[in-house]
């Protein structure tokens, strides 16, 4: 009786540990994956679901036509590495202490992928961090130490570091495809992060992509020759235009043996961007060039200041649209992938960018700027069964809503401390509950690289206030209505005198919102002057 007893005891216990191992896979199953793309100083005018004057991106575009659109999403730090740390965080820079791409990454921080890998999430990244940080949280991943490179990149494994042969956004995509294909753990959900360096600086396409965009010539911005008429001093000391402060070498790809032959000096040395490449990819680059450069030698004994601008322009977007091709691919055959396999159904797929880029709109290129084209950032993304397809949605959204996101698609409550909001209700269609009526920004990196100075601001769907500071003190402000290419800096216009005293309110109230203050302004510019 009593080993009769034991055994049904036995039966049972091991009946109950089947049912709950069984339930808690299937649940598990049932959470949806979540697949993070993420490429660097990708522009929302070069994707074609945007706007297609510039390039055609049929693979991206494929996510807003069966999911969403974003057209009003920002970022709050337009720089690689604090937009990350605003990603992984869920808190402004200020918040989480990464407010620039020199300083460190605290890493005590809570990062949502450490907590959806402990509710159950099999997590992996790979491609570009830019942190100096290994990343917490991940089952698995490869990394490109601080910008990588295009060419032969190393890659920072937890087995070491390895050199792999090829073209970055290939190989960024194959480490991709393979962690899905062999490691992936199919009784549970995964989150993945695949995130390209492409198309950042000094943009070097593949050669199929540039014996293509090469040859190609592109519309050139309205604002391409702006004079900052109304702007104030930041606009007018920024390093980075295009005629100015684009490095005929390093970014136009003419060899230095060119420029001496035409007795140009360069405003700086950057070196060659294509230091990295083998003899055989080398050859085929200066198949390409090499004539490029022989135009160049002809062309520039005749050209005046307007006519250097254009070519450089040129140059520049030839190279730049040219990684975009190869990212666009890629994306497709992870999208194919989640097709042929069908995890599609149950997986959120999103792309975006660590920030906007300027594409010669005011004759510059880089981000940093409060100004549309580098605070706001492409975000597309599906969600079949969730999102309905094709929609375009208008709300300001920014890169401060990801973790809450995320965490709230995974059933998982988010720490207290994360800022944003998710935008589960934005995409399923419960609108109602969206309240948001502005954004708030804050750029640190000064004095540094592109001379863009400290400045922090609040948007609303009408208006747009910065406030420049630390060895300045000015203010502009934009009719974002009327005047979305943001040219008329209407700061001191009498007629707006209202508007100026209602959004410094709201700035005020921004500020307040999210811990921001002049103390913790004056506490970041110590702790730069120290360094
Ligand atoms: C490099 C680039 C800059 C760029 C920063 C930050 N110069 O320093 O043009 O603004 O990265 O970019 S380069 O000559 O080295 O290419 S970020 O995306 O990493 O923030
Ligand atoms: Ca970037």
């Amino acid at each position: 009786m009593k080993l009769f007893k034991h055994i049904t005891f036995f039966v049972v216990a091991l009946l109950t540990v089947g049912c709950k191992t069984e339930k808690s896979s299937k649940e598990n199953t049932q959470k949806p994956n979540i697949i993070f793309i993420m490429s660097d100083d990708h522009a929302y005018q070069a994707i074609s679901a945007y706007d297609d004057t510039l390039i055609q991106t049929p693979n991206i575009d494929r996510i807003a036509k069966e999911g969403m659109l974003f057209t009003n999403a920002s970022v709050t730090n337009s720089i690689c590495a604090p937009s990350r740390a605003v990603i992984l965080t869920g808190k402004h820079s200020h918040i989480n202490g990464k407010i620039d791409n020199l300083s460190k990454f605290d890493t005590t921080n809570v990062t949502f992928p450490q907590l959806l890998q402990k509710a159950g999430y099999q997590t992996a990244m790979f491609g570009k961090l830019h942190f100096g940080n290994n990343p917490k949280g991940f089952d698995e991943f490869k990394i490109l130490p601080g910008q990588g490179a295009y060419y032969n990149p190393k890659f920072i494994t937890q087995k070491g570091d390895t050199i792999i042969n090829g073209y970055v956004t290939d190989i960024t995509t194959d480490l991709t495809l393979d962690w899905m294909k062999n490691r992936r753990d199919p009784k549970k959900p995964f989150m993945l992060m695949y995130l390209h360096k492409a198309p950042h600086r000094a943009w070097l396409p593949s050669k199929k992509y540039f014996t293509e965009y090469t040859k190609k010539t592109f519309p050139l911005p309205a604002t391409l020759f702006d004079d900052y008429k109304t702007r104030g001093t930041a606009s007018k000391t920024a390093q980075m235009g295009i005629f100015k402060h684009m490095s005929l070498t390093n970014d136009n790809k003419l060899t230095s043996q060119t420029i001496k032959e035409l007795r140009i000096k360069e405003w700086s040395n950057l070196g060659q961007s294509i230091d990295g490449m083998n003899p055989e990819q080398r050859a085929a680059w200066d198949a390409v060039y090499g004539p490029i450069n022989e135009d160049f030698k002809k062309r520039y004994p005749t050209m005046n200041d307007s006519l250097l601008t254009v070519w450089k322009y040129q140059r520049y977007m030839q190279d730049y649209l040219g990684t975009i091709a190869s990212v666009d691919d890629n994306v497709g055959h992870i999208l194919d992938y989640l097709d042929d396999e069908k995890l599609a159904d149950n997986t959120l797929v999103v792309y975006t960018s660590d920030q906007g880029f300027y594409l010669g709109e005011h004759g510059w290129f880089d981000k940093r700027f409060m100004y549309n084209e580098s605070f706001k950032t492409p975000l597309l993304i599906k969600w079949p069964n969730q999102i309905k397809p094709g929609i375009t949605e208008d709300e300001m959204v920014q890169n401060l809503d990801f973790a809450q996101t995320f965490l709230e698609i995974a059933g998982v409550d988010a720490p207290k401390e994360m800022q944003g909001e998710s935008l589960v209700p934005l995409l399923t269609g419960k609108k109602e509950t969206w309240d948001r009526e502005a954004v708030y920004y804050h750029y640190y990196e000064y004095p540094a690289e592109h001379a863009v100075k400290r400045h922090y601001g609040v948007a609303t769907k009408e208006f747009k206030l910065i406030h420049f500071y630390h060895d300045v003190n000015e203010w502009e402000l934009y009719d974002s209505k009327k005047d979305p290419k943001e040219i008329n800096n209407i700061i001191n216009d009498p007629t707006y005198a209202e508007v100026v005293l209602e959004m410094k309110q709201k700035l005020k109230e921004t500020r307040k919102k999210y811990k921001d203050s002049e103390t913790l302004d004056n506490h970041y510019i110590e702790l730069y002057n120290k360094k």
